[in-house]
C-alpha cells in the first residue's frame, strides 16, 4: 500500500462519515480516534491476513506467549510507529486541523496487567512481531482492567477501571472460531474399543470466545495476534433449562456466574488466595487456548505426533501452568496417544518463566478444590506427580526428598513445581534471580534437571520506551549516529564516543530540559501544581510493595528535609521527587504507604522555610501512558528493592534508555544494568546479596540496633507516631510497628545510612553538569542491549527453536 498524506486525509474524512455521518467540525475528540484506529487496523489488516497465510502454508514452527496478564497501554501511537506513518498522519491531521496527540490521548489505556510480567508480556509481542518471530499472545479478555486510582485524602480509592466503555477499536471478535470448556462435573472412565475413555457428566460447559488484535511488527509486514478469550454462556443468554422450568431468576444468575469468569483482573500481584474463580480463570484461557491452536494445527495436515516440532508454548509464570495437564488431556483422551508418547510431545512444547521468588506469591492450589472444578486434569496430576516421585525416588532413594519435590502434597498442588516436571526450560528473569532459583528455591529441581535451567534476562521494547515515548531524544541519536540503532538497538553504543563532547552534552540537556517543561505543564494543567523544571527530578514508579521499599526513599526524603530545617544553608540543588504506585486493594501496609507519602508531602510542600529545595509529588493512577510521559523526564531513577528481591525489574531499563542516572541496590537487572554502563555510571548502595541471605538465614539482624545508635532515624521514626506530620498519632503507627517492633522485613534501617550517602553523591554529581551528562549518555548509549528484541532473539534461538520469518506482499 502506498499511503500519501492526501489519501489519508481522504480515508479519515471518509472513515468519519460512515461511521458517525459527521465531517470535521462536527465530530468529537473521542469520534475522530475512533475513525483514525479503525483507519489504522484497516490499514494493518492485510497484513495480518497474509501473516497469517504464509505461517499456516509455509509451516513455520509458531510461539504461544500464554499469560493470564498483557499489560499492553495505548495501542494507536504504537501501532502508527510500527506501520512507519507516524509523521504521515501527524501531518494528515494538521492539515484537517487535528492535533494528533490530542487523538491519542483520547485512548483508555488496555490495562489488562498489574505491573512488571503483564508490561514483559507486552514488550515480548512487540519483539516477536518486530524482528519476525511467529509468535502470538494468548489471555483473558478482562471486562474491567487494573483499577483506577484516586487519592483522596491522602488514601488510595479504587474505581473500576471500565475500558471497554467507548468500544475497542483494536480487536475483532471472532465468534466462529468459540471453543468450549468444561468445569466440574463426573468422570466416567469407560473401556471402549479396547481403550480406555473419559465422559464428563453433569459439567457445566462454558463458551470462550476468541477477541484478536493485531500485533504489528515493525516496518517489517508481520502482523501478528494476540487473542484474548471472553466467557459467553452457551446458549447466549440464558440456561434454557432453568428458563424452561420456569426458574428465570436462576437463569439469570447463570449467565452473571459464566461472564464473571473474564469480568475482572485480580489487582493482588504480591499474594495468593486461593480464590477459585482464579483458578477457573486460568484453566478457562488455558484450556480454550491449546484447543484453539490444536484445531488450527491440525488444519495443517499434519500428524500430532511432530506437534512438538512446530508449536511452542510459553508459560508466563505459574498462572497458565495447568497447561502441562490440559495439553496432556487433549492428547491422550481427545488424540488417543499413549501417555508416553503424550509426556514428550507436552514437554518438548511447554517451556516455563519464573518470575518470582516471594513465598507469598508461589501458587497452590488446594486438592479438594481443585478436584472438585477440574476433575478429569486432576487425575491427570495425580499421575505426572506419581511418575515423578518414582523417577525422584529412584535417583536418590530419599522418602524425604521425594516429599520436599513432589507436586502434590500436604494438601496443595504445587504449580511452580507441576511447571518444571512438564517442560522442558525454566528460566529466571536476570542472572542474579536465576542463580538464587538454581541454588536457592529450586535447588532440589536444579540438581534433578540442571539442563532445563537457563536465565534470560528481561528486556524492554525501545520502540515504545523510546521512538514513541521520547521523540526529541530519538531524532537526535538518529541525526548522530544515523538510524541503524532502530533496526539493531545495540547500535546504540555508537553514541558513547560523543558522551564528553559538550555540544551533544548540551543538545541531550536540553532534550531533557524540555521532557521536564512539558510534563510541569502537564501537571500544571491537570492537577494544578506547579513544579520547577530546574529541580532535578527524582523518580520512583512501580507497584506499592513493602520490598520495592518506598519507605527507604521516604525516609531519606525526611532526613534530607530535617538537615534543611537545621541548616537553611545547605546548599542543594532543589529536587522534585515524584512516586506513582498502586497497592493492591488488601495489601494494608501499601495502603499506609500511600498516606505516609502524601502526608510528608503536604507536610513538606507547605513548608516555605526550605525555600522550595524539596517537592514531593504522588502521581494517581500510575499506568503505561503515564509511564510514557514521566520516564522521558526524569534525572534520577529509584531503583532500591532490597537485593535479592526484585527478580528483575524492567522500568530500571526504561529510564536508562531515556538517560536518568540510576540510584540503586544490586538487585535483579540493576546488576547487569551496572555491568553495562560501569561502576562510574550508576550510584550503587546497600547491602549485597550474601549479606541479605546471611542476615535472613542466621536472623542476626535487630532493626531497634539502627533506631537507637542512628539519631537520624530516631527522629524520623518518632515523628512518624507523636504528630508532628499533622497527622493523628495512631495513623502511622502500624508502619511503626512493622518496622521496630516486627524487625523490618525489608532491611530499611540498615540500608539507610548507606542510601542517604548514595543520595548526597547525586546531589554533587548534578551540579557537575558535563560529568551528569558523561554519565547519561552513557546510560543511553548502554541501555541498546536491553531491547527486548535482544531478549526475544534469546528465548527464540534457545527454548522455542524458532525461525524468523519474512512475509512477503
Ligand atoms: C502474582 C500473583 C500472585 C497471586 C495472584 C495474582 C498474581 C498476579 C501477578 C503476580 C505476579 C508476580 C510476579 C511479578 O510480577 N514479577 C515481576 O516480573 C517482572 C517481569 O519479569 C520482573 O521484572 C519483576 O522484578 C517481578 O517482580
Amino acid at each position: 500500500m502506498n499511503l500519501t498524506k492526501e489519501r489519508l486525509k481522504s480515508d479519515f474524512k471518509k472513515k468519519l462519515m460512515n461511521l458517525y455521518a459527521e465531517s470535521i467540525p462536527d465530530s468529537s475528540k473521542l469520534h475522530q480516534y475512533l475513525a483514525l484506529g479503525a483507519l489504522v487496523k484497516e490499514y494493518a489488516s492485510e497484513k495480518w491476513m497474509d501473516t497469517n497465510i504464509q505461517y499456516n502454508k509455509r509451516h513455520v514452527k509458531q510461539v504461544y506467549y500464554f499469560s493470564m496478564e498483557f499489560l499492553i497501554g495505548r495501542l494507536l501511537g504504537s501501532n502508527l510507529l510500527n506501520l512507519g506513518i507516524t509523521s504521515l498522519c501527524k501531518d494528515a491531521l494538521k492539515d484537517l486541523g487535528i492535533d494528533l496527540h490530542e487523538i491519542e490521548e483520547v485512548e483508555n489505556d488496555a490495562g489488562l496487567g498489574n505491573g512488571g510480567l503483564g508490561r514483559l508480556a507486552a514488550c515480548f509481542l512487540d519483539s516477536m512481531a518486530s524482528i519476525g518471530i511467529p509468535g502470538h499472545g494468548c489471555g483473558i479478555r478482562y471486562d474491567y482492567g487494573l483499577f483506577e486510582q484516586r487519592i483522596v485524602d491522602g488514601y488510595q480509592v479504587e474505581i473500576p477501571d471500565n475500558w471497554l466503555k467507548n468500544g475497542n477499536v483494536w480487536e475483532v471478535k471472532k465468534e466462529d472460531k468459540a471453543i468450549v470448556v468444561k468445569f466440574g462435573g463426573k468422570v466416567i472412565p469407560t473401556f471402549e474399543n479396547n481403550r480406555l475413555s473419559f465422559n464428563y457428566q453433569d459439567y457445566e460447559a462454558v463458551l470462550a470466545i476468541p477477541y484478536d488484535t493485531p500485533i504489528i511488527g515493525y516496518k517489517n509486514n508481520t502482523v501478528n495476534t494476540l487473542r484474548l478469550w471472553s466467557a459467553e454462556t452457551i446458549d447466549k443468554d440464558f440456561d434454557l433449562e432453568s428458563f424452561s422450568r420456569g426458574d428465570y431468576t436462576k437463569a439469570v444468575e447463570h449467565k452473571y456466574s459464566v461472564q464473571s469468569i473474564s469480568q475482572v483482573l485480580y489487582p493482588d500481584d504480591t499474594r495468593v488466595d486461593g480464590k477459585i474463580l482464579r483458578l477457573k480463570q486460568q484453566y478457562f484461557f488455558v484450556s480454550a487456548g491449546i484447543q484453539s491452536i490444536i484445531r488450527r494445527y491440525k488444519k495443517g495436515n499434519l500428524p500430532m505426533s511432530r506437534f512438538d516440532e512446530f508449536i511452542a508454548i510459553h508459560i508466563n509464570d505459574t498462572h497458565p501452568s495447568i497447561a502441562v495437564a490440559e495439553l496432556m488431556r487433549l492428547l491422550l483422551d481427545e488424540e488417543g496417544m499413549s501417555w508416553d508418547e503424550a509426556w514428550k510431545i507436552t514437554t518438548n512444547t511447554i517451556a516455563y518463566t519464573n518470575h518470582t521468588i516471594m513465598n507469598e506469591a508461589l501458587e497452590k492450589w488446594p486438592i479438594e478444590m481443585f478436584k472438585k472444578l477440574l476433575p478429569r486434569t486432576f487425575m491427570i496430576i495425580e499421575e505426572i506427580d506419581k511418575r515423578f516421585c518414582n523417577e525422584v525416588n529412584e535417583k536418590y532413594n530419599d522418602l524425604q526428598k521425594v516429599h520436599d519435590m513432589a507436586i502434590i502434597s500436604n494438601g496443595n498442588i504445587k504449580m511452580a513445581y507441576l511447571a518444571i516436571v512438564g517442560s522442558h526450560s525454566v528460566n529466571g528473569v536476570a542472572r542474579l534471580h536465576t542463580e538464587i532459583l538454581k541454588n536457592r528455591e529450586l535447588s532440589n529441581f536444579y540438581d534433578f534437571y540442571p539442563d532445563k535451567f537457563n536465565n534470560k534476562t528481561n528486556g524492554i521494547t525501545h520502540r515504545r520506551w523510546l521512538i514513541k515515548s521520547n521523540p526529541k531524544l530519538s531524532n537526535l541519536i538518529t541525526e548522530t549516529i544515523g538510524n541503524d540503532w532502530i533496526h539493531n538497538p545495540n547500535k546504540l553504543i555508537d553514541i558513547l564516543p560523543y558522551s564528553k563532547n559538550p555540544v551533544f552534552q548540551k543538545k541531550i540537556y536540553d532534550i531533557k530540559q524540555n521532557n521536564k517543561m512539558d510534563f510541569a505543564k502537564h501537571v500544571k494543567d491537570h492537577y494544578g501544581i506547579v513544579i520547577d523544571p530546574n529541580s532535578i527530578f527524582d523518580v520512583q514508579v512501580k507497584r506499592l510493595h513493602a520490598y520495592k521499599r518506598q519507605v527507604l526513599n521516604i525516609f531519606g526524603i525526611l532526613d534530607l528535609y530535617y538537615r534543611l530545617k537545621d541548616n537553611p544553608n545547605l546548599e542543594i540543588t532543589p529536587r522534585t521527587y515524584f512516586f506513582g504506585a498502586k497497592a493492591a486493594p488488601g495489601y494494608y501496609l501499601a495502603k499506609q504507604t500511600i498516606k505516609l507519602i502524601n502526608t510528608v508531602a503536604a507536610k513538606i510542600n507547605n513548608d516555605s522555610s526550605i525555600n522550595n529545595k524539596i517537592k514531593i509529588l504522588f502521581l494517581e493512577n500510575y499506568s503505561v501512558s503515564l509511564a510514557e510521559k514521566i520516564i522521558p523526564c526524569a534525572d534520577v531513577s529509584e531503583q532500591i528493592s532490597t537485593t535479592t528481591k526484585e527478580a528483575s525489574g524492567t522500568g530500571n531499563m526504561k529510564f536508562m534508555m531515556n538517560g536518568a542516572i540510576t540510584i540503586a541496590t544490586l538487585d535483579g537487572a540493576n546488576v547487569e544494568m551496572k555491568d553495562a554502563v560501569g561502576n562510574d555510571n550508576i550510584v550503587i548502595f546497600g547491602m549485597e546479596k550474601d549479606e541479605v541471605m546471611s542476615l535472613e538465614k542466621n536472623k542476626t539482624y535487630h532493626s531497634s540496633d539502627y533506631y537507637n545508635s542512628d539519631s537520624r532515624l530516631k527522629r524520623i521514626i518518632d515523628n512518624l507516631v507523636n504528630g508532628s506530620l499533622n497527622v493523628p498519632p495512631s495513623e502511622f503507627a502500624d508502619i511503626h510497628k512493622y518496622l521496630i517492633a516486627n524487625n523490618d522485613e525489608y532491611f530499611v534501617l540498615k540500608d539507610f545510612d548507606s542510601y542517604v550517602q548514595a543520595q548526597n553523591r547525586i546531589d554533587k554529581l548534578y551540579k557537575d553538569r558535563a560529568t551528569w551528562m558523561q554519565m547519561s549518555i552513557s546510560n543511553i548509549a548502554h541501555s541498546g542491549i536491553f531491547s527486548s528484541d535482544n531478549t526475544i532473539e534469546q528465548y527464540s534461538k534457545d527454548i522455542w527453536k524458532t525461525k524468523k520469518v519474512d512475509i512477503n506482499i
